[in-house]
């Protein structure tokens, strides 16, 4: 099969890409590319933000420790209060809408890393954008950065239940090798327009860490 343009159910022309066979079916998905925004579909009611990555060779010889969150931020860019940022050590916001299903401390294996799931009808009406976020654990300790790590990427799909983990993926964005220094990426935002969530593929690079984005979206950091 080969890669062609075709309007596709998102509203915009992007090839669509076959899944690997790997994953037991063959199924069609949109690849983004850094900045693209697009409409999530409405029958995307419960969603899983796959998040994964892979460390290259480096002589540190200490663990690699990357970490999900999330924040839930209000229309001025900022969380409404301290809980409403998801990390490893706060699981789930207010009303259970997003729920970061644990810390995988070394990336090691195929697939996701880890994951956060999005009940979109739970997610209280004054959160108005939810960022998507990767950081390293003690990286200024351990003298470790993103120009370590390749293959970063997020992916969206859409799940029948809360334990269906093997969905249809909808969205993938891969991040590509554009790091250096940085310690923290803002993966992706996934926002309110009008009646709808839009995803759009942020991928950019911070340094400072995990404190340093919470510093950024209001998040008091002792
Ligand atoms: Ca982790």
């Amino acid at each position: 099969m080969t890669s062609h343009q075709l309007k596709n159910p998102y509203g915009f022309f992007a090839p669509y890409i076959p899944m690997p066979k790997v994953r037991g079916f063959t199924a069609l998905l949109v690849i983004l590319t850094k900045g693209q925004r697009v409409n999530l579909e409405k029958s995307l009611t419960l969603a899983m933000i796959g998040l994964g990555w892979d460390v290259k060779k480096f002589d540190g010889g200490m663990d690699f420790d990357l970490d999900a969150s999330a924040f839930l931020l209000g229309a001025d860019g900022k969380v409404s209060r301290d809980e409403d940022f998801i990390f490893y050590s706060n699981l789930k916001s207010r009303n259970d809408a997003v729920i970061h299903t644990g810390d995988n401390r070394t990336g090691a294996g195929d697939g996701d890393d880890e994951t956060i799931i999005i009940t979109f009808s739970k997610v209280p009406a004054d959160v108005a954008k939810i960022a998507i976020a990767v950081t390293i654990y003690d990286a200024g300790t351990r003298k470790q950065n993103f120009g370590q790590v390749s293959n970063a990427y997020v992916r969206v799909a859409k799940m029948a239940d809360d334990r269906d983990f093997s969905g249809e993926e909808v969205l993938r964005f891969d991040l590509g090798e554009d790091f250096s220094t940085e310690t923290a990426l803002v993966v992706c935002e996934i926002y309110r327009h009008g009646n709808d969530w839009k995803f759009n593929a942020v991928g950019s690079g911070y340094s400072g860490g995990l404190a340093a984005l919470c510093r950024g979206f209001g998040v008091d950091v002792v």
